[in-house]
């Protein structure tokens, strides 16, 4: 296991590589070109500079997080072959600079979403929460607004405004596109790209949608164990995996996520461990990582992911605000550096207890 942050490069991210340094057990990053829109090739330079920049900081690019998926490939449109050549070649590109685990999403249109960016909690952080009624009276339009103006000048990640400015036209592309079909596109991209996901050895990570059911009428798939177990299924390669996101999927307190690590089978590549509290029918509230937090069990997550053989990067997710730091909603450094002490002891913990000496 190796246990790293999400840093979104300089430029983007108020957090730097010498504080993330300085987290005890962290020893890499998951990053991405930001500036890159979906469809874009990244450039063998660009992919060099950001990766010596990590290392010249004494870290180590354990994946990215995200090459994202252009609209064409999600809807199934005729241009859908010529982005899918672009996102090889940047995968080749990754895999010829030693990076062989890739995040990606099949959401349409939006990424995740939330009704509040800093939601008061009782004792004093704010932290993201989502509250189904909310959306019931939101428009595509001013949902957007609303997470812009509320990211405290950030670009949230997938929130790309120069996509969304097309709100409209987006939305239209995605008019016949039903759970099925989008099954069925993203069946043809992973059966497309597979092949050179072997020959390079590029672990493919699907994020499950967060939340984990339909917002404003849009499909979503990857929200639970059947269809996790359909995507690993209908493209059974071992390059075709899963980024375990338990406050994604724990949206839905349906979702029993130990359970669904072990069926998973070993093809988790990536895990994103945070906690939330439900509030009621799609409503929950994002809390600090502890167990006592929040309403998953992190001890039996950890657990499930040590004894399926987990050995991929793990990062905590979104962090509440605290301490009065300014930073991309989610992403600041003092709540998820708190997260990654306590998931390090956690698994520390599972490993010695499984009569395991070395974590
Ligand atoms: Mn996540």
């Amino acid at each position: 296991m190796d246990m790293t942050l999400r840093w979104f490069g300089t430029g983007y991210d108020s957090v730097t590589l010498e504080q993330i340094r300085q987290i005890p057990g962290v020893t890499g990053v998951i990053t991405t070109l930001y500036g890159k829109m979906p469809g874009e090739v990244w450039e063998p330079e660009e992919i060099a500079a950001m990766k010596k920049e990590v290392e010249d900081a004494g870290l180590t690019v354990k994946g990215i997080e995200s090459v994202n998926v252009h609209d064409s490939i999600k809807v199934g449109t005729s241009e859908r072959d010529r982005y899918i050549e672009n996102y090889i070649t940047t995968l080749k590109r990754l895999a010829q600079a030693g990076i062989h685990m890739v995040c990606y999403n099949f959401m349409p249109v939006f990424d995740w979403t939330r009704t509040n960016l800093t939601k008061k909690r009782t004792d004093g952080s704010t932290a993201m929460a989502y509250d189904g009624k909310m959306v019931e009276g939101l428009t595509p339009d001013q949902m957007f607004q609303s997470m812009q103006k509320k990211s405290n000048g950030f670009t949230l990640p997938g929130w790309e405004p120069k996509r969304l400015a097309h709100l409209k036209e987006l939305f239209q592309m995605y008019r016949d596109v039903d759970e099925e079909k989008l099954f069925q596109n993203l069946k043809y991209f992973l059966e497309a790209i597979q092949p050179v996901c072997e020959k390079y050895e590029i672990k493919m990570a699907i994020h499950p949608d967060d939340p984990a059911w339909s917002v404003f009428g849009l499909p979503r798939i990857i929200t639970n164990k059947k269809n996790l177990l359909r995507l690993i299924h209908m493209v059974d390669r071992p390059f075709n995996g899963i980024t375990l996101c338990t406050g994604s999927l724990g949206s839905n307190p349906e979702n029993d996520i130990p359970d669904i690590i072990r069926a998973a089978g070993g093809r988790i590549y990536f895990a994103h461990l945070r906690n939330l509290h439900y509030n009621g029918y799609h409503n929950f509230e994002e809390t600090a990582h502890l167990s006592s937090n929040g309403s998953l069990d992190m001890f039996a997550i950890v657990k499930a992911l040590y004894e399926s053989g987990f050995d991929g990067p793990i990062r905590p997710d979104h962090g509440r605000a605290i301490w009065g730091e300014k930073a991309m909603p989610g992403y600041g450094l003092y709540d998820r550096a708190l997260g990654a002490a306590y998931l390090n002891g956690l698994w520390e913990a599972v490993v010695k207890m499984s009569g395991n000496r070395k974590s």
